[in-house]
């Protein structure tokens, strides 16, 4: 049994149990030119958490741990894009229009490519997502039976959207939950720290907050 240490107190788990849950690093939230950017946002917030998370992805690949990356995409014909989704808001641009990068948010188009420095490596689990959660509409349950994983870290953007979305949704589902606090970002500095804060509130009552750092150490002594 391996702990790591985390707020609001130690995380224990069992490294044969152990996945990584890398969410949504993708080009379009990154990069200049993509969704992120198309509703108004400054991407080089989220830009900074490369490096973080790439010592993070490094560091399960080094002990052998299951990796999964998510994609948030649409089918090129919309098919799994509610128009809800689609015409909220004023954006610049919206989900399927063409864009710098490509059609935006479309699977298979550049700018909904995972960022080159995080590319996922040959054998590693890619769940494309057409919702927030990574559950809604996916394998990924099916996946982590498959991989025995009941503890898992999460990584990604944004951390109040996509990330939290998803540790919710895997907490209901069972699973202890641990976010790596400098390997996620949002646009918005104050939802980040909110929603941290939330996680690890009354409890660990959705989650565990920890750095990568203490995630790494951990590992090494589990
Ligand atoms: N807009 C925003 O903050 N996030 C998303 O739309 N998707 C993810 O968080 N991946």
């Amino acid at each position: 049994m391996g702990v790591i240490a985390a707020e609001p107190f130690p995380f224990p788990f069992e490294a044969r149990s152990l996945a990584l849950i890398v969410i949504d690093m993708q080009r379009d939230f990154i990069e200049r030119g993509g969704f992120g950017e198309s509703l108004g946002n400054d991407v080089a917030r989220l830009q900074r958490i490369v490096p973080t998370t790439r010592r993070l992805i490094e560091g399960f690949r080094a002990h052998g741990l299951p990796i999964i990356h998510t994609m948030e995409c649409h089918r090129p014909d919309l098919s799994d894009c509610p128009p809800a989704k689609r015409d909220r808001g004023a954006p610049l641009a919206r989900i399927g229009d063409a864009g710098p990068m490509g059609r935006i948010l479309i699977a298979g188009e550049p700018g909904a490519a995972i960022v080159p420095e995080l590319a996922p490596a040959p054998g590693e689990i890619v769940i494309e997502k057409p919702g927030k959660g990574a559950f809604y509409a996916t394998p990924l349950q099916e996946t982590l039976q498959r991989l025995g994983a009941r503890a898992l870290v999460f990584a990604g953007v944004t951390t109040e959207v996509c990330v939290q979305t998803t540790m919710r949704e895997a907490n209901d589902r069972g699973y202890d939950c641990l976010l790596a606090e400098d390997a996620t970002e949002s646009y918005f500095a104050e939802f980040k720290a909110a929603t941290l804060a939330m996680i690890r509130a009354q409890g660990a009552i959705v989650g565990w907050t920890a750095t990568t750092s203490h995630i790494l150490e951990g590992l090494l002594n589990g």
